[in-house]
């Protein structure tokens, strides 16, 4: 068990530049807004030119880990959809979801053209025994160094989010050693080996609880957990071996930071959509399958909603993408005919052959078409 999260007063004195745009803080809060707020997982990435010629020059985890090169990469999405007049609402610090396996003592590579790859990845329970349990506040302290540099840069124009990868998608990865078609040796060990199944998963959740927290302490203001590969679970292997940790994530990180805005994002687990609105997270973060209508009703006001566009959407003349995103906000309608409580994003992140415009069409779509009357 770790348990070296500082406590977040150890950060203060911060002196953060007041915020400006805060309707996405108001949403999570079901708050009235003047018009939905919106950004989009991956909003940094492979689809803008001024991000790849950033990767041209450096490696993918010298990025993650220089607070000047994350900042910047961080920034790039910021700057190009303010020029287009179609502002985000929020941004989110460039890392990865794969730097607590690294801070956990194990290998992974960025392969151009294939993904992460981990060149020992886990292949049995004894292997666990390898697995450093990091002094969290040390092992990435630069992802907090790139967040308050970020959070000063930004200037308050919007808020900043640090995320995580959830337990079960991290143990996916650690035994799979990068992405798979079907997770069968990582889904293996949940049905082989609960016991060691349950020892990862609670190692990951107390390394979780403690990075989210000293991210707030330097300067996050909202927090994602993403739950990638939730989807690949059965509904009783959810139950057992997902929904759990990520129910104690958030009572464990809302205890210690109430204040902050706490996000799900359990894709393809519509079956859990009930179970973690029961949660103490504040959004809970759709998929693209999921019918907004079916959301709101499952959901029924005990936490706020994020998504759903689906990413291939994208990929739709800008007429289209208006189109859809009208039919999206209208199945997310409250009774009241109302829009409080809804984030606008995609059902997954950003593509790299994506047009940053088409992009910057669905931004504009959402801020016209939610306009408070
Ligand atoms: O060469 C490159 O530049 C690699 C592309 C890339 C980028 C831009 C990777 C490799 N990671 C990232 C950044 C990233 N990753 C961000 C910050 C950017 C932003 O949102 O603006 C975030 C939030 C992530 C989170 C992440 N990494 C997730 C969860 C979100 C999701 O898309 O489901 C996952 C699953 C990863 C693992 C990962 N890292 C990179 C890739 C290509 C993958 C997916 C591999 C796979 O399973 O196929």
């Amino acid at each position: 068990m770790t348990n070296t999260a500082p406590a977040p007063s150890d950060f203060r004195g911060h002196d953060f530049p007041a915020l400006r745009n805060d309707r996405l803080l108001r949403a999570a809060r079901h708050e009235p807004v003047d018009h939905v707020p919106v950004w989009l997982m991956r909003q940094a990435g492979r689809y803008l030119p001024e991000f790849r010629a950033v990767r041209a020059k450096h490696d993918f985890f010298t990025v993650c880990r220089t607070p000047e090169l994350a900042c910047e990469v961080t920034l790039q999405p910021l700057r190009r959809f303010n020029a287009a007049g179609a502002p985000l609402d929020a941004s989110i610090i460039f890392s990865d979801i794969l730097v607590i396996p690294q801070a956990l003592g194990m290998e992974v590579q960025m392969v151009k053209g294939k993904g992460p790859h981990f060149p020992e990845p886990l292949d049995r329970p004894s292997d666990l025994d390898s697995l450093r349990r990091p002094d969290v506040r040390e092992a990435l302290r630069y992802v907090y160094d790139a967040l308050t540099l970020t959070r000063h840069e930004i200037g308050g124009a919007v808020p900043l989010f640090g995320f995580t990868g959830a337990p079960w998608t991290l143990m996916a990865y650690m035994i799979e050693g990068g992405g798979s078609k079907n997770y069968a040796k990582a889904k293996a060990w949940l049905y082989a080996d609960s016991d060691a199944s349950h020892r990862l998963l609670q190692l990951l959740t107390d390394v979780i609880v403690d990075y989210l927290i000293a991210q707030v302490g330097a300067g996050a203001q909202a927090l994602q957990v993403f739950d990638s590969h939730a989807g690949t679970l059965t509904p009783a292997a959810f139950g057992t071996f997902g929904y759990p940790y990520l129910a104690q994530i958030a009572q464990r990180v809302k205890a210690k930071v109430p204040s902050v805005p706490l996000f799900v994002f359990a894709r393809g687990a519509h079956y859990g959509l009930d179970a973690l609105a029961a949660t103490e997270y504040d959004v809970i973060s759709l998929d693209e399958t999921v019918m907004p209508v079916a959301a709101r009703a499952i959901v029924a006001g005990r936490a706020a909603v994020q998504g759903n566009l689906d990413n291939a959407a994208l990929f739709a003349a800008p007429e289209t993408i208006h189109a859809l995103t009208e039919q999206m906000l209208s199945g997310f309608r409250n009774a009241d005919g109302s829009l409080t409580g809804l984030i606008a994003n995609l059902g997954h992140g950003m593509l790299p052959n994506h047009e940053p415009d088409h992009a910057i069409a669905y931004v504009r779509a959402v801020h016209d078409l939610s306009k408070a009357e």
